[in-house]
C-alpha cells in the first residue's frame, strides 16, 4: 500500500474584473480568498489567467496601450507586494498567472508558481496561444491573444517544491493548453503528480458556430482526460461571469488522477473550493496501466513532434 501525501489544495475562481477594477482592489479579492482557503485547510491555491487585470485580450488597442494598462514589469511589484507578504505570513503556496513584460521589452501570458516562504519556485509562460493577431470589427469582441503575446519560451517545465514539509513535483500551463494533450505528458513525462492551471473562457466562440454548453463541457472533459492519463491530479481556476457585459465560463475544478471531479465551483463569482488531495493516488495508474517505462511505444509516437498539422498517410 503506497504511503499517502496528503495536500491541501484550493482553488480560488474569480468572478468578473471590469476595466474600471483596480490592482490593488484586485489583489485585495485575491487575499480574501487566499485567507479564505487557509481558513479551509488549505495549504496551497491556484489563482486565474491574467487574474490581476480584466482578459484585456478582448478589446482592440495597441500593443504599447495593452502593455501601459495591464502588464507587469516586475513580479511582485508595488501592487502585488501585499500578496506575497500575506502569503507568506500564512504559510501558503500559491499559482498566480498574469500578463509580463520583460525588461527587454517581451510580452507573454505567464504564471508562477510561488513557494510558501514567498520565493519564486517556477516560472511558465503560455505557449498554446489561441485566437488571433488581427482586428475583426464584425466580431462582438476580439480574441488577441497572438497580437499581444509571444509564444513562451520556457517550454513545459515541472517544478520541485516543499509545501507543508512535503517535497511534491508540480506542472503548470494556461487555459488553452489545458485542450491539448502534449502539455500534461511532457510534464507527467517528469514525473510531475499535479498540474495547475488558471483560464478565461469566453462563453461564446467568435470563431464558429459552437454551442454555448459545449464551451463547459469540453473545459471539463480536456481536464478529466488528461488527469486519468497521466495519473496527476489538476487544479484549474477560472475567471468568470459578465466583465463588462463579456460572459466566461466557470467551472473551476479539482480533479483526481482517477479522472473524477472532486471540487467544482459553484457561483460564477469569487469562490473557494479546497480539497485533501492524495498526491500517492496517482501511482495506482503510474504504476500499472499508464506505467510509462513499460508500456509507451515512443518510436511510433514520432510524427508528434516530425509534424505540426494534419499530412498524408505513412507510405
Ligand atoms: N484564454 C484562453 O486561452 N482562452 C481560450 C479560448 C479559446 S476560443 C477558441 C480557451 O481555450 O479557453
Amino acid at each position: 500500500m503506497t504511503k499517502q501525501r496528503k495536500l491541501g489544495l484550493a482553488v480560488a475562481q474569480m468572478g468578473p474584473v471590469h476595466l474600471a477594477d483596480t490592482r490593488s482592489t484586485v489583489v485585495k479579492r485575491l487575499i480574501e480568498l487566499m485567507r479564505e482557503a487557509k481558513g479551509r485547510g488549505a495549504q496551497f491555491v491556484v489563482y486565474p489567467e491574467l487574474a490581476l487585470t480584466t482578459f484585456f485580450p478582448r478589446y482592440w488597442m495597441s500593443e504599447h496601450e495593452a502593455q501601459e494598462r495591464f502588464f507587469e514589469r516586475s513580479l511582485p511589484g508595488p501592487e502585488t507586494q501585499p500578496l506575497f507578504d500575506e502569503a507568506r505570513k500564512l504559510g501558503m503556496g500559491f499559482y498566480l498567472g498574469y500578463a509580463e513584460l520583460t525588461p527587454e521589452g517581451r510580452a507573454f501570458n505567464t504564471a508562477v508558481i510561488v513557494a510558501p516562504d514567498g520565493s519564486i519556485a517556477g516560472k511558465y509562460r503560455k505557449i498554446h496561444l489561441p485566437g488571433h493577431s488581427d482586428h475583426k470589427p464584425d466580431a462582438p469582441f476580439q480574441h488577441l491573444e497572438k497580437k499581444f503575446f509571444e509564444v513562451g519560451d520556457m517550454g513545459f517545465r515541472v517544478h520541485e517544491l516543499t509545501v507543508g514539509g512535503m517535497p511534491l513535483h508540480m506542472g503548470m500551463c494556461l487555459c488553452n493548453d489545458r485542450r491539448w494533450p502534449e502539455t500534461y505528458r511532457v510534464m507527467a513525462l517528469q514525473s510531475a503528480e499535479l498540474v495547475v492551471l488558471g483560464y478565461n473562457t469566453p462563453s461564446h466562440n467568435i470563431h464558429w458556430n459552437e454551442p454555448v454548453h459545449l464551451r463547459t463541457s469540453t473545459h471539463l472533459i480536456s481536464l478529466q482526460a488528461n488527469a486519468y492519463q497521466n495519473g496527476i491530479w489538476v487544479a484549474a481556476a477560472g475567471k468568470c461571469g459578465s466583465e463588462d457585459g463579456h460572459h466566461m465560463i466557470g467551472s473551476s475544478v479539482i480533479v483526481a488522477p482517477t479522472g473524477e471531479i472532486v471540487a467544482r465551483t459553484l457561483t460564477e463569482e469569487d469562490e473557494v473550493i479546497c480539497v485533501s488531495a492524495d498526491l500517492s493516488l496517482g501511482e495506482m495508474f503510474r504504476q500499472h496501466v499508464f506505467n510509462f517505462a513499460k508500456h509507451r511505444r515512443p518510436e511510433h509516437y514520432r510524427l508528434i513532434v516530425e509534424r505540426v498539422g494534419a499530412g498524408d498517410p505513412l507510405p
